[in-house]
């Protein structure tokens, strides 16, 4: 490995064929603009190019592909959530998921785990229930099971929680529950983009969205201005400096949320558990890792800065669910930026604005989105018609006060 790494170090030309194009220029128009190189803004393009022959697209990233939310995420997916409206979204998603490594040619380490939510009050035990209950109706695998079967799935868990929190009296169980390589998603989408014609531009910072009566008609960027008639906004953490530019109002709030990982082990945790009264969710990533993250930081702010307090009561809940771990080193921690709504869903599709779409509101639930999400904004963008998964998830919701609330499903200990 490092003769080989030597050797082509101090090659002029790179040897391995690269995932997709690095076009020197932008074209003077384009028929579609997507702000954001992550997984969502990747997946459009692959899906606007796939399902609707639109390839004259240019993807712009101001820093690199996958750098924001896409690459900080904690790559868990699955489809248990509380309406309806959640539960046929995310199913989607799961479907696309599925069968993704063969459909873009890419191994996305996309496994099975099964998932737990814990409960750990009467009252959490009636959510997981009732969650299960919409999920059965929907036709998605998830369960109410009690204490003992969370033992016998997870031996390790200390159902006592080290005596620090009240112990664990049963879980929300959905089998299908997985997790997937997050990088290699958008790297597969990148690539399966370029290859139907979708240009990608990384280092290239949309400063401007040009509007003329009400209509969109180009962007300014850090490389120059380009025509086009329709922009679709995917940048997760970033999206209210997008909004800011086409004078668009939304109730988005940022947060930070921290999360962390330890040495690699070999393998021994089979599941994804999540506990919202521990304020953690943990897996095993297939390198080995325990890849692991708690709740939104509290106050709002635009910031990656991780810090120790969350390291040390991140680990102290790890250690109550786990003990066995207490001796296990973080390899490292990181953080990312949440565009959180009211209701816990996202806003998704046309705006007021002609020709400007929106792709936010991913709090922390945005990663197991990324397929379902590019299908259906492809399809908005390419047919002005909202695509009917994200009809409840318009941004008109807020004024009717049509909210989808999914706060008991979304995340952890919000
Ligand atoms: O939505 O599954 C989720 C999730 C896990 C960690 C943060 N969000």
């Amino acid at each position: 490995m490092p003769y080989r790494l030597l050797k082509f170090a101090f090659k002029k030309d790179y040897p391995e064929p690269r995932m997709f194009r690095a076009p020197a220029q932008l074209k003077n128009e384009y028929d579609v603009v997507i702000i954001g190189g992550g997984g969502h803004g990747l997946a459009a393009a692959y899906y606007l190019a796939k399902n609707h022959g639109i390839t004259n697209v240019a993807v712009l990233e101001k820093g690199y592909l996958g750098g924001g939310g896409t690459g900080r995420n904690t790559a868990i997916i699955r489809s248990n959530y509380l309406t309806p409206d959640g539960v046929r979204f995310y199913q989607r998603s799961v479907d696309l998921f599925q069968d993704l490594s063969r459909e873009l040619d890419f191994n996305l380490f996309y496994t099975e785990r099964g998932h737990f939510t814990l409960a750990h009050s009467p009252a959490s035990l009636n959510t997981m229930r009732w969650r299960a209950e919409v999920n059965k109706h929907l036709n998605v695998d998830s369960e109410l099971v009690d204490a003992k079967f969370v033992k016998r799935k997870l031996p390790e868990i200390d159902l006592e929680c080290g005596g620090h929190q009240a112990p664990v009296m049963g879980a929300l169980y959905h089998p299908p529950g997985a997790i997937a390589r997050h990088d290699a998603v958008a790297w597969a989408y990148a690539r399966g983009a370029d290859q139907y014609g979708a240009e990608i531009h990384q280092q290239t910072e949309v400063t401007d969205i040009d509007t003329e009566d009400g209509k969109v008609v180009g962007v300014n960027t850090s490389k120059g201005y380009v025509k086009t008639r329709k922009v679709l906004s995917a940048v997760a953490g970033w999206t209210t400096q997008t909004t800011r530019m086409v004078g668009l109002r939304t109730p988005l709030v940022i947060h930070p949320l921290q999360a962390m990982v330890t040495e690699p082990l070999k393998p021994w945790l089979d599941h994804i558990v999540v506990s919202a009264s521990l304020h953690l969710y943990v897996s095993q990533s297939s390198r080995g890792e325990l890849v692991t993250g708690a709740s939104l930081d509290p106050a709002e702010l635009i910031s990656m800065r991780s810090s120790l307090d969350f390291a040390e009561s991140l680990s102290t809940h790890l250690i109550d669910l786990f003990p066995a771990v207490g001796r296990v080193n973080v390899l490292r921690q990181w953080a990312g930026l949440c565009d959180m709504t009211p209701d816990f869903s996202p806003i998704m599709g046309k705006t007021p604005i002609d020709g400007f779409f929106i792709d936010a509101g991913w709090g922390t639930w945005g990663f197991k989105a990324t397929p379902v999400s590019g299908e259906t904004m492809a399809s908005t963008v390419a047919t002005n018609q909202q695509h009917e998964l994200i009809q409840p998830f318009v941004l008109d919701r807020f004024r009717k006060f049509q909210l989808v609330g999914e706060k008991g499903a979304a995340a952890v200990g919000h």
